[in-house]
């Protein structure tokens, strides 16, 4: 008989911090909303989350970094738009942001969520910020919750 363990989407009582990138701001924007909603629907006080923008998707590791191994968080949500352009800017960008999430929250040993939408263009990235796909920054809020909930109880 096995044993399983799954993490419930009870937010009450979680500290959540959430580190949004301005680049691409109109997307960005709708997602942190997503991730708000998100918080909100699930039992997580307004007054418990802290968001902190930064310039780029680029520059978010450091500060959700920073924020993971303050104690402070139960779990950090990074959000941020990486649209592909006409250079190869787009894949380092879009890979350092990626490698920087999951190195912050294996260090810290909290979840760091990878709420970074990586798209070939403007059209799927709308899409996925509350359009025909949902909103990426709202999957983020339950993930962390669910993943948060997990982490207890393992
Ligand atoms: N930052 C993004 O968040 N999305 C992008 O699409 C993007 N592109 O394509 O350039 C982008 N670049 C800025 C980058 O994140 C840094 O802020 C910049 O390189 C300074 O370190």
């Amino acid at each position: 008989m096995s044993n399983h363990i799954e993490g419930s989407l009870d937010g009450s009582g979680l500290k959540i911090g959430i580190v949004a990138a301005k680049f691409n701001e109109f997307i960005t924007t709708k997602l942190v909303e997503g991730a708000e909603e998100g918080l909100s629907e699930n039992g997580v006080d307004g007054t418990d989350v802290t968001i902190a923008y930064v310039p780029g998707s680029f520059e978010i590791p450091v500060v959700a970094s920073k924020m993971a191994h303050s104690g402070n968080y139960d779990a950090v949500i990074c959000l941020g738009a990486v649209i592909k352009g006409d250079t190869d800017h787009y894949e380092f960008v879009a890979g350092e942001a990626t490698r920087g999430i999951a190195e912050a929250s294996i260090s810290s040993g909290i979840p760091v969520i990878f709420g970074v939408l990586t798209t070939h263009n403007m059209q799927h990235a709308l899409e996925r910020s509350g359009g025909r796909k949902g909103n990426a920054g709202h999957s983020c809020a339950l993930t962390a919750i669910e993943t948060v909930n997990v982490l207890r109880t393992v």
